[in-house]
């Protein structure tokens, strides 16, 4: 019988166990939207995940929505990410790039000058994201209203993503994930709720899917199917993108085409991103059954249900996202069944070392507290 800790083989990528660090915007990102000195550390201090999926980086100026995220179009962000990937393989780790394009999640103050979000429709998604506040710090804003993407620009996107890709390898990652989850551009494509087109990229599920099959496509040419996985929320409701009653149709057309293609995971979000699982009305393992390949789960999975979905061959991996922030050893203390720690909100979103690089392992944890004991004591 398999089990979370076991190796396990995505494509072209072998993992030391099945826990993954699912994907975390942390907004650290320094000058020019590269990865900082911190990253390093704090990629590196999580190292013992079998697969660490990067920070959601934007493959593209228009691709970002949300202030300090980091990139990967430029030579500077290759270079910028390197020593990441370095720091994670010489842990003996594995790490893949998730490609990012926000669509309408964004805000004109993060783009190019004069530049709107882009996306599948002219609608605002009625969202929220992170833009710089007057303090220099992190502040909550209104979207700002999208433009529809024109259909002879979509193109243009579609070869940023296989750019992206390139530039991803070029730094060192094992692969890339295509973030197709959480009301982002793909997913205001994929939504009927959404997308509003009358063009080849709109109307029915070989409609709305072209553009997420077109990014696949041209990733995989690029750096083929075995370094290639995606993301999908195919019942989220984040980033107003209220559940289709096709999704069964939709979400299984993506998962067929990834396995035509040969994709390395799928890495699935069961229920709303971050919150409830319940999901009535969407079979989940009608989905793992058409994409056929390793199958990544997610979402509030504690260490019993990991590991009895991988024991009883319900996923080969599973991708825990908010206790990796406060336990950088989290491997460690699923493997001992050690309690885990929380994390502090307020320091997620921006900022420095605190609540970034200096949640303490296990036994500094504990010799923390006992030092804390013991001179309360005195
Ligand atoms: C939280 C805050 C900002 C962005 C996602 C990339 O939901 C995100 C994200 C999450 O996929």
């Amino acid at each position: 019988m398999p089990t979370l800790f076991d190796p396990v083989r995505l494509g072209d990528i072998a993992l030391a166990n099945g826990i993954v660090m699912a994907p975390l915007t942390r907004n650290r990102a320094g000058d020019g939207r590269v990865p900082s000195a911190l990253a390093i550390a704090y990629y590196r201090q999580r190292a013992a995940a079998g697969l660490l999926i990067s920070e959601a980086t934007q493959i593209s100026p228009l691709g970002q929505g949300y202030v300090d995220t980091p990139g990967i179009y430029t030579a500077d962000h290759v270079a910028g990410w390197q020593p990441v990937t370095a720091a994670v393989h010489a842990a003996g780790g594995r790490i893949v790039c998730q490609l990012w394009h926000v669509g309408r999640i964004s805000h004109v103050s993060l783009l190019p000058p004069g530049e709107l979000p882009v996306s599948s429709t002219a609608q605002p998604s009625g969202s929220r994201t992170l833009i710089r506040g007057d303090d220099g710090g992190v502040t909550l804003a209104g979207c700002s209203p999208p433009r529809a993407l024109r259909t002879d620009e979509i193109a243009g996107v579609v070869a940023d993503y296989r750019h992206a890709a390139r530039c991803a390898i070029d730094a060192g990652f094992d692969g890339v994930e295509i973030h197709g989850a959480n009301g982002y551009l793909l997913e205001q494509f994929l939504r009927a709720s959404i997308n509003d087109r009358s063009d080849a990229y709109g109307g029915s599920v070989e409609g709305r899917t072209r553009l997420v099959r077109e990014v696949m496509n041209a990733i995989v040419a690029e750096i083929g199917g075995g370094r290639t996985g995606i993301r999908v929320s195919p019942v989220t409701p984040s980033n107003g993108a209220p559940p289709d009653d096709d999704a069964q149709a939709t979400y299984g057309a993506v998962a067929a085409h990834a396995r035509q293609l040969g994709l390395a995971f799928m890495e699935v979000v069961e229920g709303a991103t971050g919150g409830a699982r319940d999901f009535a009305g969407f079979d989940f393992a009608a989905l793992k059954s058409a994409f056929g390949g390793p199958w990544i789960v997610n979402n509030g999975y504690t260490r019993e249900m990991g590991m009895e979905a991988v024991a009883t061959g319900a996923a080969n991996a599973v991708a825990y996202g908010r206790p990796f922030i406060g336990n950088p050893d989290l491997v460690r203390r699923i493997q001992g069944d050690l309690p885990w720690a929380g994390y502090n909100r307020a320091t997620c979103y921006g900022g420095g070392a605190e609540g970034y690089t200096d949640y303490p392992e296990w036994e500094a944890a504990q010799q923390h507290a006992q030092a804390g004991a013991q001179s309360a004591t005195v």
